[in-house]
């Protein structure tokens, strides 16, 4: 017998603004790292992307159109603080005024990332996470947020995906390691410290001016399964568990070190410094609910001292790390035209993890197939793989709902079509088709998907289609 979806759930979908605003150095806007970075080759540069920026009114109906009550989109920091700290842009405050109106007059719900891997190039120049000063700039940047949009956002998310930022940053092409520095590790950790205090402090932020909002951290969490029964395997799967993903929750919910990190760190001689403060700090940060992304599960074997594993590092899964688990492919999944496997059940299983570990109500925040879609001449594109990929991962929310863990919403990934984080434009995820290709920007006009008309019903019909 399965529970129903509650009747107020978030239904929606997500993007990020580097990646679907385009006029990235329009109307004031300054630079991010994404804009200075240099693209993969034969992959879109930022300046149009979906060009959401000019055409969000009709992006914005189109969600309306298919029943959408949420809208998860991100904040460019340097579109509001060119510079990322001092003067204000005041096209950039209209622009998310704008953007934030539209959504509130169809009835959907802002929830808004404050960072999504777009440090502002002038912050970046000045060492970005890895400078201590960067607590004090997002914490501004927080604020000027809450003042400017607290009135009517009720849903907050503080970092997009700490965890893969951590983890496989230079994929992302974000975190920096500083010239001559000798401890690579220890460098990550304490940029990654830096981030967990900078959110603890902005969730602290939240609750002080805005009583009514919610505030939770976004980081991408899925489960590590061992890749046998064997012992060994099964505690190199609580490893990289620990590190991929409750490093990031035991600290967002208890303001606590997960304890298997700590030693790992404390082998490396690799333990973030802490600076007076930081501990109540990170004590006072307290989520009102967890956001998650997930693409998939991530299997792991023991160490055999190395590093080598079956796996292409992307940012879902990280290469091994020798001592502590090696990465492994799971034989038991099919995978996308991009390689990612697909693992609905494994969706369930992460979401009951995670509600028995933390008991908070959770929002998916990203989840979703990225795919080489075709529009067919008379204006459709048939994408009945990304039904079924949702469809599937849909069902085990219900499950999980029936297990008796709190779900307020689900937000996959994307709105529309639009920049991947190291793909391009070819890998596409959204209901609505961008007519554009890499380099030839098209019509840009909108089409609505197979999936479009499809979720559409879902919505109607509160998860039962
Ligand atoms: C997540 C990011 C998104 C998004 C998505 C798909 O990690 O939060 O920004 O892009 O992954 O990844 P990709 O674009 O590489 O396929």
């Amino acid at each position: 017998n399965l529970k129903p979806f509650p009747q107020t759930f978030l239904w929606g979908a997500s993007t990020s603004a580097y990646q679907v605003e385009g006029a990235n150095l329009i109307d004031g806007k300054g630079p991010s790292c994404q804009d200075v970075k240099q693209v993969p080759e034969g992959t879109s540069d930022l300046t149009v992307c979906a060009d959401h920026y000019h055409r969000y009114k009709e992006d914005i109906a189109l969600m309306a159109e298919m029943g959408f009550k949420a809208y998860r989109f991100s904040i460019s920091w340097s579109r509001i603080l060119p510079e990322g700290t001092g003067d204000v842009n005041p096209k950039g405050i209209e622009f998310y005024n704008n953007l934030i109106n539209e959504c509130l007059s169809h009835n959907i719900q802002p929830i808004i990332t404050m960072f999504h891997f777009d440090m502002p190039a002038k912050l970046d120049e000045r060492g970005s996470w890895s400078n201590r000063e960067s607590v004090d700039w997002f914490v501004n940047f927080a604020r000027i947020l809450f003042e400017n949009y607290g009135d009517r956002v009720k849903y907050w998310l503080t970092i997009n995906e700490q965890n893969v930022l951590t983890l496989s940053g230079p994929v992302i092409g974000t975190l920096h390691i500083p010239e001559g520095c000798t401890n690579e590790l220890k460098e990550i950790y304490q940029q990654n410290h830096h981030m967990l205090v900078a959110q603890a402090k902005a969730m602290a932020l939240c609750h002080e001016l805005l009583p009514d909002a919610k505030i939770g951290p976004a980081p991408n969490i899925s489960l590590v399964y061992p890749a046998s029964c064997k012992p060994e395997d099964v505690q190199a799967a609580q490893n990289f568990n620990a590190l991929r993903n409750w490093l990031y929750l035991d600290m967002s919910v208890y303001g606590v070190y997960n304890n298997l990190v700590w030693a790992y760190l404390e082998e490396h001689d690799a333990c973030p410094e802490f600076m007076p403060g930081d501990e109540e700090a990170l004590k006072s940060g307290h989520p009102d609910f967890i956001g998650f992304n997930y693409y998939n599960t991530a299997t792991v074997a023991a160490s055999d001292g190395t590093e080598i594993s079956d796996v292409h590092a992307d940012q879902q899964n990280a290469q091994g790390i020798a001592g502590l688990y090696r990465a492994f492919r799971n034989p038991n999944l099919p995978k996308t035209e991009f390689g990612w496997e697909i693992d609905p059940m494994g969706f369930r299983a992460t979401i009951r993890e995670m509600y028995s570990r933390y008991r908070l109500p959770m929002i998916v925040t990203e989840n979703g197939l990225g795919a080489y879609d075709k529009l067919t001449e008379d204006g459709k594109v048939h994408d009945s793989y990304r039904i079924k990929y949702l469809r599937d991962h849909i069902e085990q929310v219900q499950l999980a709902i029936t297990d008796g863990c709190e779900m307020l919403g689900y937000c996959p990934w994307s709105a529309l079509d639009l920049i991947s984080t190291h793909e391009g434009m070819v890998k596409r995820y959204g209901f609505i088709y961008v007519d554009r290709d890499e380099f030839d920007l098209k019509t840009l006009d909108r089409y609505r998907k197979d999936s479009f008309y499809w979720y559409k019903k879902v919505i109607a019909s509160n998860g039962s289609d």
